[in-house]
C-alpha cells in the first residue's frame, strides 16, 4: 500500500502547483452530481487518475467527478474511491480545500475500506493517513515530514453544522443548539476538508451533515468523502455515525456515488447526537 501513498503524496504536489498557478474558472458541463466543475475539478481528477493507474496494485478508480469506475489492472488488490478537490468552489475565495481518498479491497462498501487519506491545501500542505493509526505529514520543500500522531479527546469545543438551516429537521436544530448553549464555538468554512481537520487537531467537537427537508439522504458522498473520514475518525478515537445511530463504516452502497446524513465527533458529542436523533421524528420512522 505504500505506493498508493507515495502517488497520493506526488499528486498533491501537483494540485497544489495547479491550484496557485492555474485558471479556477468553470467548465462547460456538470459533473454526475449535476454540479458545475472547475477546471481544476477536472486537472486534479486527471493528475490523480495518472498518478494511480501507473500502480500494479491498483484494481479499480472511481471518483467523485466520473459518473463510472473505471478499471486499472484487473488483477489488482486495491479499489480506490477519492475526490480530487473537495471544496473546491472555495478557491476563488482562497479559502483551504482538499483531496481524499479512501482504499478498498472487494468492494466499495464501508466494511471495506483499509485505510483512506487526505491532504489539506492551506497556508501549508498537510498529509494525514489512516491506517491502524492517524499521522500528520506536513509538505517542507519536496517532502511530507511526519510532524504527530493525531488522537481525538473524549470531548471537544467546536462545532460545524452543514446543510442549509432553514431545512433541518427540528430535532437537529434542537441538537445544534444544544452544543452553542454549551459553549461550543462555530467553526464551519464550507470545506469538510478543513473543517474536520480543525477538529481532529484540536482533539475534538463536532461536524455534522445531515438529512435535510430539502435533501433527506444529506449531500456528502460515501465512497469518496464519508467513509474515508469516518476511518480517520474511528482511528483517531472518535466516532461516526449516521441518522439512525448506525456506524457510517458499517453502511454499503447502491451506486458509487451515494449520499448519507453524517455526524463525526469525539465521544461526548456523538453520544449527544444519538439522544437527540432517538427522539426526532427521522428516527422514529425507520
Ligand atoms: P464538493 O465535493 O462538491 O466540493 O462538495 C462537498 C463540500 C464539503 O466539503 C462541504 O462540507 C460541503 O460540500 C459544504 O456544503 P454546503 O455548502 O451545503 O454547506
Ligand atoms: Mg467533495
Amino acid at each position: 500500500m505504500q505506493e498508493i501513498f507515495e502517488a497520493i503524496k506526488k499528486s498533491a504536489k501537483k494540485i497544489h502547483q495547479a491550484i496557485i498557478h492555474e485558471d479556477f474558472g468553470y467548465c462547460e458541463g456538470e459533473n454526475c452530481s449535476g454540479e458545475q466543475q472547475l477546471k481544476l475539478d477536472v486537472l486534479s481528477d486527471n493528475i490523480i487518475e495518472e498518478e494511480l493507474s501507473k500502480i500494479n496494485s491498483v484494481k479499480i478508480l472511481a471518483s467523485e467527478e466520473k459518473s463510472d469506475p473505471i478499471t486499472i489492472n484487473e488483477n489488482g488488490k486495491y479499489l480506490i474511491g477519492y475526490d480530487p478537490l473537495d471544496g473546491s468552489s472555495l478557491i476563488d475565495v482562497d479559502l483551504s480545500v482538499g483531496s481524499i481518498f479512501g482504499i478498498y479491497e472487494n468492494s466499495f462498501n464501508g466494511k471495506d475500506l483499509v485505510a483512506s487519506a487526505y491532504i489539506v491545501y492551506g497556508p501549508r500542505v498537510e498529509l494525514v493517513i489512516a491506517t491502524i493509526k492517524v499521522e500528520r505529514y506536513i509538505l517542507k520543500n519536496d517532502d511530507f515530514v511526519f510532524m504527530e500522531e493525531l488522537k481525538l479527546n473524549e470531548k471537544g469545543k467546536l462545532n460545524a453544522p452543514g446543510g442549509t438551516q432553514k431545512e433541518w429537521y427540528p430535532h437537529h436544530k434542537e441538537l445544534v443548539e444544544s452544543f452553542f448553549k454549551e459553549g461550543y464555538r462555530l467553526r464551519y468554512s464550507g470545506g469538510m476538508v478543513p473543517d474536520l481537520h480543525q477538529i481532529l487537531v484540536k482533539g475534538g467537537g463536532i461536524f455534522s451533515y445531515p438529512g435535510t427537508n430539502d435533501k433527506p439522504m444529506g449531500k456528502l458522498r460515501r465512497v469518496f468523502e464519508v467513509f474515508p473520514f469516518a476511518n480517520v475518525y474511528e482511528k483517531a478515537g472518535g466516532f461516526a455515525i449516521n441518522d439512525k445511530g448506525e456506524r457510517l463504516l458499517d453502511l454499503n452502497i447502491e451506486n458509487i456515488h451515494q449520499t448519507t446524513p453524517c455526524f463525526f465527533g469525539s465521544h461526548y458529542e456523538i453520544k449527544r447526537v444519538k439522544e437527540y436523533y432517538s427522539k426526532g421524528k427521522q428516527w422514529k420512522k425507520q
